[in-house]
């Protein structure tokens, strides 16, 4: 059953093209290959596809440094193949969601080459954030903001006669200049954007970096003591006006189209300040992510994302991961519990086995709350971070801009294992070289490995999303918690419970309920450890 405001309650799958499936053999993969995919993703009882960015771009941070909004990005295919695979999804019953990066653009953006070729003080330079540095000859930045991968966010550019010249703001890598969101230009760009790709079909749009774009223009230090609103670059009010200009854009549309927010705040109630009624649908639920495997915990978490979205009605999403942080089978078997999340860190023991066990209770106990549920590909094969990648592989700006302390996002972004038995694992065509080399384990991961074992974690997806699916009261009924001891979290929506065992003891259940699906098998009736099971009255 998918009720009207489809939204509220989809799974949306998030495809990061270049790791999904390569179909023209460059160890990269493309739109076609996701085409071949959508077999795949029907089965898998998806709604709606978020593709991180597919346009044109230099690739210094994964196509989050866009060169060109209207056109694809030749690794990825052409404008038509978009078109062709928007529609075709569609006809499958699949929404497709696309990535708008309005904080920044890629340096080799036409705006962005024509500002460093125009002097100081020149118009084209008034769409960025271009100012001269502090101190004798300016050679200290403006600021010593931080910068969200490491370094500085400020970098100096050189004057037509060779000599230094101003800085230009940065919060992520220095390919990625910032825009000046009080700039008429950049609100009209933006906004033809939209249209541009509304025009196409495309259902819904998630916003990079959201609570970035406005900056104070007086450019104070980060010293700790903004009030709500006036923190020199996250989360200024002035954010909502620009929010509230794309909402009318996206209601313009017989079919509205959907905004979904990427906003990162500590502060619940500032992040629920996007999803008012004039503004962004639904934002992602990043706390979950951050919490340790534990029952107090993630209750916690879930309480606080219903208590935020409650009074502004907009449904809640439950995030297990994306292509930004490590994959939950290693997140939930760390041994060591003190790992740097936001950071990562070289070599902190995991156990795979352990951490799979999780990851599968944590997927059928997300799936079970009311509202949207995000599956970033790869999460439903169980496939772990890749954590010994060879160096000289890594692309992702966060490794080199912590001088190699981090070692960045890459290792969630290994491509997809398809079939067969060694490298690339069908991702590609066979003997091709993977932009990232896939692990010699992922052979019994693979699709085809999975679809052949009925206890897999592919097929554990595929049953707890096609029951959600077709069950009413997982879209429409209210959550109530069931007290049953501080190691169990135990909900109902409607008839239906969803109970969770995070202690080692095994749990026993209400014999007035009969299992109908569990993350893994029940023990002697008992629900062991580590284990998810979704059951109804006999
Ligand atoms: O991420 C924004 C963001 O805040 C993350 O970069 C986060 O700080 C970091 O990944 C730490 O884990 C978005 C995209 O999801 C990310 O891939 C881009 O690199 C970033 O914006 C810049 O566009």
């Amino acid at each position: 059953m998918t009720p009207p405001d489809w939204w509220r309650t989809a799974v949306v799958y998030e495809v990061y093209p270049r790791s999904f499936r390569d179909a023209d053999g460059d160890g990269a993969g493309d739109l076609e290959g996701v085409r071949a995919g959508l077999p795949y993703l029907e089965s898998l009882g998806v709604d709606a596809i978020w593709f991180t960015p597919w346009y044109v771009s230099p690739l210094a941070d994964g196509g989050y440094d866009v060169q060109d909004y209207r056109r694809i990005d030749p690794v990825f295919g052409t404008l038509e193949q978009a078109e062709a695979l928007i529609a075709e999804a569609r006809e499958r019953g699949i929404r497709t969601i696309i990535d708008v990066v309005p904080n920044h653009v890629s340096d080799r953006h036409p705006w962005f080459v024509e500002a460093l070729a125009s002097p100081p003080g020149s118009e084209a330079r008034q769409r960025f954030w271009f100012h001269p540095g502090k101190g004798p000859g300016g050679a200290e930045p403006p600021t010593h903001w931080k910068n969200n991968f490491g370094g500085d966010v400020w970098t100096r550019t050189t004057n037509a006669d060779g000599s230094p010249g101003e800085w230009y703001l940065h919060l992520f890598a220095a390919e990625q200049p910032d825009l000046n969101w009080t700039h008429p230009d950049v609100v009209r760009e933006h906004e033809d954007i939209l249209r541009f790709w509304f025009d196409r079909g495309v259902a819904g749009i998630r916003i990079d970096s959201a609570a970035h774009i406005m900056k104070d223009p007086a450019l104070p230090e980060d010293d700790g003591t903004h009030a709500p609103g006036a923190h020199p670059n996250l989360d200024r009010d002035e954010v909502h006006d620009i929010y509230r200009r794309w909402r009318a854009v996206a209601d313009s549309y017989d079919e509205p189209r959907i905004l979904v927010g990427e906003v990162w705040l500590p502060d619940a109630e500032r992040f629920a300040r996007y999803l008012a009624a004039d503004e962004m649908h639904t934002a992602f639920n990043f706390d979950l992510m951050t919490r340790a495997w534990d029952a107090a915990e993630l209750r916690a978490s879930i309480d606080l994302m219903i208590a935020a979205h409650e009074p502004v009605g907009a449904p809640c999403t439950w995030v297990l991961s994306n292509h930004d942080v490590t994959r939950p089978v290693t997140r939930y078997g760390r041994v060591d519990t003190s790992f740097d999340f936001d950071t990562k860190a070289w070599g902190v023991p995991t156990d795979e086995v352990l951490g799979l066990r999780r990851a599968r209770a944590a997927a059928l106990l997300i799936a079970a709350l009311p509202g949207s549920l995000y599956v970033y590909q790869g999460d439903e094969l169980g496939l772990p971070e890749v954590e010994d990648l060879d160096r000289s592989e890594l692309q992702d700006p966060m490794y080199f801009r912590t001088g190699g302390a981090s070692p960045g996002r890459d290792g969630c972004r290994v491509p997809l294992p398809w079939s067969g038995d060694e490298q690339p694992f069908g991702f590609s065509p066979s003997g091709t070289k993977t932009w990232l080399t896939q692990p010699d384990g992922w052979r019994a991961l693979s699709v085809e490995a999975q679809e052949a074992d009925p206890d897999s974690t592919l097929n554990l997806y595929r049953a707890c999303l096609g029951i959600r699916r077709n069950e009413p009261d997982l879209h429409t009924a209210a959550m109530s918690w069931l007290d049953r001891g501080p190691s169990v979290l135990a909900f109902r929506r409607g008839p239906v419970v969803s109970l969770t065992n995070f202690g080692a003891e095994p749990v026993e259940l209400d014999p007035a309920w009969s299992v109908f699906l569990a993350s893994d098998p029940l023990v002697d009736g008992l629900v062991p450890a580590d284990t998810t099971v979704w059951a109804r009255p006999a």
